[in-house]
């Protein structure tokens, strides 16, 4: 079995972090990745503390193993949500779209592992120094919010930049995937998209299908500068082309995209929710339960790492 330094870290069985993706990872799909043996985690986005408190105690109440918590810090709530998981003594958190550094003292007082996402080595640096566990290196393969440097540039970079565990995410989606993580230096991946087509994730069931059905020219990311989402490509995303074309503001553009991941996560719209993804979406060919996707991964980066000895010409 595939043992990292990443399970002794974080007291689970395989190293695979589950996306805590907002309006997609609620307390059924951190548990059931949780109890499959990688770690679950909550997405909170910019839910209110009390709806993330209910998915906190959904999980416990699922599974007694290990699982996170994503802060995703341009929420209105970080505050409220750090004292949260401190006053309900989450084992790990992750973060993203933004630095957590503030707020170390306080989670490390309170034992709560921290494990940030980062898009680039200054700032993997800088957490290193201010005493985070781990990072999770994030490329722009990646669905939802994403940074500029792929993955297979990023993660080396970082693995040299730092001497605490990286994480490998971006692209990621099957054994092949988790093997060419290790290959660069990580010691576990984060898988997010292929979790959305999970059993037990409770998006709709057109969001999952929108995925599955997925080739590989089909995301798109829109935004503006320090602000790039990367989601399938559909009428909201034909319309944002268009608002861009016109000149519009960053205002105009946040209006056009405000509450569409919950209407694609919730309602199944496809054709003007905003159904983030990332570009392994091509790869996902089935909604199966959490535990078959983590133990398919694992088996196939077993064969994988057994018979690449055997690539190499005498
Ligand atoms: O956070 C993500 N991905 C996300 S969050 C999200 S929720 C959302 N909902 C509606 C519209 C837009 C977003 C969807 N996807 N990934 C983690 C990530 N964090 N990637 C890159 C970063 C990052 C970027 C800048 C981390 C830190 C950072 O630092 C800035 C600073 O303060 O130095």
């Amino acid at each position: 079995m595939i043992r990292t330094v990443l399970c002794d870290l974080l007291g689970i069985e395989y190293p695979i972090l589950q996306g805590g993706m907002a309006w997609v990872a609620t307390g059924e799909l951190a548990a059931a990745v949780s109890e499959a043996g990688g770690l679950g985690i909550i997405g909170a986005g910019n839910a209110e503390p009390e709806k993330v408190r209910e998915e906190i105690r959904k999980v416990r109440s699922l599974t007694k193993r290990p699982f996170g918590v994503n802060i995703y810090y341009m929420s209105p709530h970080v505050e409220a949500l750090i004292d949260l998981v401190v006053e309900e003594k989450v084992p790990v958190i992750t973060t993203g779209a933004g630095n957590p550094g503030k707020h170390l003292p306080k989670l490390k007082e309170a034992g709560i592992k921290v494990i940030p996402v980062v898009a680039s080595v200054a700032l993997a640096k800088r957490l290193e120094r201010a005493g985070v566990d781990a990072l999770i290196a994030e490329g722009m393969e990646c669905g939802g919010h994403i940074g500029e440097i792929t993955t297979m540039a990023l993660v080396p970079q970082i693995v040299d930049a730092v001497k605490i565990p990286v994480i490998a995410a971006g692209g990621i989606a099957d054994g092949r995937g988790l093997v060419a993580a290790l290959a660069l230096g990580a010691c576990g991946v984060q898988i997010g998209t292929r979790f959305i087509c999970a059993a037990e994730c409770t998006v709709h069931q057109n969001y999952k299908e929108a995925i599955i059905k997925a080739r590989d020219r089909d995301t798109v990311v829109t935004g503006y500068p320090g602000h790039y989402v990367r989601v399938l490509k559909n009428k909201l995303t034909k319309k944002y082309e268009e608002l861009m074309k016109q000149g519009a503001s960053p205002e105009e553009l946040d209006r056009l995209g405000a509450n569409k991941l919950r209407a694609a996560a919730i309602e199944g719209d496809t054709e003007y929710g905003s159904l983030m993804a990332g570009q392994s979406s091509a790869l996902v060919k089935k909604v199966e339960p959490a535990r078959e996707i983590i133990q398919s991964i694992l088996r196939e980066a077993e064969d994988i790492i057994k018979n690449l000895g055997g690539l190499l010409c005498e």
